[in-house]
């Protein structure tokens, strides 16, 4: 639900304004590293429809997507796409990675840890809230924490 639906590569990212780049989101996540634009950049250039409430990350390679109401995450989100002056590598979760700027722990609302999503291949807008795979049960979260090699 956009007006102008589009791709964007990491050459168009790296020419967005200045403003419009967050750079080195290791100010927000200690062990995070990389450069950004904000989701707002983005929006500003899709242009969503009145009617757009939810916000769905869609990540391909490990079929992972995550769906949150967009009022809430706008002037939150980032998109990782460069780190040291070159594309993002998948060893840092690349080519794109979704950031929260200030998400709370894992399953605690809708704008948490979990839905900071790895290789992001797609961003769509619908009125109502899409796929979300962010496991529910504490034992779904521990494998999928144990299958990224991370500390729960
Ligand atoms: N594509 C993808 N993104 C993902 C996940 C995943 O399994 N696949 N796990 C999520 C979960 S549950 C968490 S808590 C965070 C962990 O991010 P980190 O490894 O940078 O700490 O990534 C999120 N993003
Ligand atoms: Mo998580």
């Amino acid at each position: 639900m956009v007006e102008r639906p589009g791709a964007l590569s990491f050459e168009e990212l790296r020419r967005f304004a200045e403003h419009e780049q967050e750079r080195d989101v290791s100010r927000f996540h200690a062990n995070r590293h990389g450069d950004a634009v904000t989701l707002e950049s983005i929006l500003a250039r899709v242009k969503p429809l009145p009617d757009a409430n939810y916000l769905t990350l869609h990540a391909d390679k490990d079929d992972f997507h995550v769906s949150v109401p967009l009022e809430p995450l706008r002037g939150q989100g980032l998109v990782v796409y460069a780190r040291g002056g070159g594309p993002l590598g998948a060893e840092n979760h690349g080519p794109f990675r979704f950031l929260i700027k200030d998400p709370t722990a894992c399953q605690t609302s809708e704008l948490d840890d979990c839905a900071n999503v790895k290789y992001l291949s797609r961003i769509e807008l619908t009125a109502r809230k899409g796929r979300d795979t962010r496991p529910t049960t504490e034992a779904e979260h521990a494998a999928i924490h144990a299958a990224e090699g991370h500390q729960p």
